[in-house]
């Protein structure tokens, strides 16, 4: 099988059925790119599934952010993802504690519906990967928890020892999919790569084709680099949303970042 191949110890160390899932579009669809479909509005965003779902295997949504949201077009919206063979991760950093964080996965936006994945901090204690994962088990679905072990933001306060502290505890969890790592310092991704292990995944924003600082202390560095250092899924926004052709932009990444995975098997 393709997947098993192209992805090793990666695949045959991770059993998490979603973690799975994303191994496999990733191959069908050859790319390890997730968009960050940072759009303040619903046509925003059905325009992005339908000019890059093709070279995309993941989309990341900021449910809170879009103007003119309502449950039914945002149905509609998780729909196309879905029939663009997309996994859904809404990025939310849930922090609180674990009670309240499955409440949180219910309300107005219902993400324990739509979401295949989700992130948080681990801040208030493991009790959160359970909270999060009742929330899904409350409708009979499944999904998968990134805790964030690094940011690409200067300055954050995710330092070496809360790192580590943070994969201790998530490795051993089985609803873990995997970790946030940063994307823009291949340095920083590689000794938590080593930390990690294979046995769970490591996605990373902050990159994008074009390296350096972004807006308001975001970071970048380069997809071939961050896959190579240990990330399996690139997360790009702007590089693709805000590029002028975002199809041939999602294209460049999802070649990158395949290639890479390519060479870093050899
Ligand atoms: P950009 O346009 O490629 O900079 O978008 C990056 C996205 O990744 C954006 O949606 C952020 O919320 C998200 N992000 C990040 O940039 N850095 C982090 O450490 C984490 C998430 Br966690």
């Amino acid at each position: 099988m393709q997947a098993e191949r192209v992805w090793g110890r990666r695949w045959s160390e991770n059993t998490l059925v979603m973690a799975r899932k994303y191994m496999e579009v990733a191959c069908r669809k050859q790319t390890l790119v997730c968009l960050a479909a940072d759009r303040n509005t619903m046509a925003g965003l059905f325009e992005l599934i339908e000019k890059v779902g093709s070279s995309i295997a993941a989309l990341k949504t900021h449910v809170d952010l879009v103007d003119d949201w309502t449950a039914e077009s945002w149905d509609r919206f998780c729909k196309a993802a879905q029939d663009a063979d997309l996994l859904i991760f809404e990025d939310r950093k849930f922090a609180d504690i674990g009670g309240i964080s499955r409440k949180q996965m219910a309300g107005v936006y219902n993400i324990r519906a739509w979401s295949d994945l989700v992130t948080a901090h681990l801040i208030s204690g493991p009790d959160i990967v359970d909270g999060l994962q009742a929330g899904w088990s409350d409708v009979g679905r499944n999904g998968g928890v990134l805790l964030l072990a690094q940011m690409s933001s200067r300055g954050n306060l995710l330092k070496p020892e809360y790192t580590s502290q943070v994969v201790a505890k998530g490795k051993a969890h089985e609803g873990v999919f995997g970790f946030i790592g940063n994307g823009s310092r291949p340095e920083e991704l590689a000794l938590l790569r080593e930390a990690v292990g294979d046995g769970k995944l490591i996605w990373t924003p902050g990159v994008n084709l074009a390296v350096g600082d972004g807006e308001m202390g975001q970071r970048y560095g380069d997809p071939r680099e961050a896959v190579l250092a240990g990330s399996d899924c690139i997360i790009v926004g702007s590089g693709i949303h805000k590029a002028e052709n975002p199809a041939q932009q999602a294209q460049a990444y999802a070649e990158a970042s395949w290639n890479a995975l390519i060479e870093r098997n050899k």
